[in-house]
């Protein structure tokens, strides 16, 4: 479809939507699904809701009902930060396996929205242990980004431990830094340094976005080293008995953590339409060791 044209029907269609009770997001996201470009898309909400909602003040039609302009109002609040390149694995194909130079690794499985992959055997048993070895003389309880200040901060929703590695620190970070800069077509200079978490039974890292919020203060300082995050893939150390699974609330998915596995998502927006809520859910019994690594738009120098 190169050109889309909101049509009379489409209208209707979008009006009748809104007075079935369904939000603007679930319409947009049902419209994105069956092939509407999103900012054509987007902009037929706003315009028809904004404009039904006006002849019905002029009196042309009874009162709205209470779904159309609540649907009305918040379809003001679609309006979306341009999308940019992302970083991505080349599944046009379907392939069971990608060649990330120096191993093969597994495809087991992908989504489109959000863009998720699970990969397998993206990194070796002595990887895993090369990496859980040389963070642990480093490890403290885990800090974020505190984005009212650009500085960091203790978080009660993460409450695992955790150290960052620099780019290259050791022949293993390099080695994998590369792998995964070949698997998503990224350059490596793009890559914050790796981060290695450790969670304890009843340990979690709450839902939340990797992107840095725009309307936050400390935002502008962050994204001067890089720019935005655009992808992440947290790699799997170790295997907790029960629990610690990735999760995606937005879509209802949570991959296991598995020795050497890892999961890839990308975001083309700081925006919550990229449906890339994400958390570690509590791990119930054992340990877990994840190894993350965030990709920025540019280099991360
Ligand atoms: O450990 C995880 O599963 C996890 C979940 C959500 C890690 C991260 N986010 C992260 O490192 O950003
Ligand atoms: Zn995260």
């Amino acid at each position: 479809m190169s050109h889309q044209t909101i049509t009379p029907e489409l209208r209707r269609w979008i009006v009748e939507q809104a007075q079935a009770g369904f939000t603007p997001d679930v319409v947009l996201a049902s419209m994105v699904a069956s092939g509407w470009r999103e900012p054509v898309a987007v902009q037929a909400l706003e315009t028809t809701l904004r404009d039904h909602l006006r002849q019905q003040s002029a009196g042309r039609a009874v009162v709205a009902a209470p779904p159309l302009q609540a649907a009305a109002a918040a379809s003001g609040t679609l309006a979306q930060p341009a999308g940019v390149s992302v970083p991505d694995l080349d599944l046009s194909q379907s392939p069971r396996q990608i060649d990330a130079g120096d191993r093969v690794v597994d495809v087991i499985a992908s989504m489109g929205h959000p863009r998720v992959v699970v990969l397998g055997n993206l990194l070796s048993a002595e990887e895993c242990d090369a990496l859980i070895e040389a963070a642990k003389p480093q490890l403290a309880r885990s800090l974020t980004v505190e984005t009212k200040t650009g500085g960091e901060e203790l978080n009660p929703d993460r409450t695992s431990s955790g150290m960052f590695f620099t780019r290259g620190q050791n022949p293993v970070v390099a080695r994998v830094e590369a792998r995964i800069a070949r698997l998503v077509g990224w350059p490596v200079e793009n890559g914050e340094g790796i981060q290695v978490l450790h969670y304890r039974p009843g340990a979690e890292y709450k839902p939340h976005y990797d992107y840095f919020d725009p309307d936050e203060p400390g935002t502008p300082t962050i994204l001067r080293r890089g720019g935005q995050r655009v992808a992440t893939l947290v790699m799997y150390l170790n295997e907790p008995a029960r629990g610690g699974g990735t999760t995606f609330p937005d879509v209802g998915f949570e991959v296991a953590p598995k020795r050497g596995h890892a999961v890839f998502f990308s975001y083309d927006r700081p925006h919550p339409s990229t449906r890339t809520l994400h958390g570690g859910a509590p791990v119930i019994e054992g340990e877990k060791w994840v190894a993350t690594k965030w990709l920025r738009e540019r280099e991360f120098a």
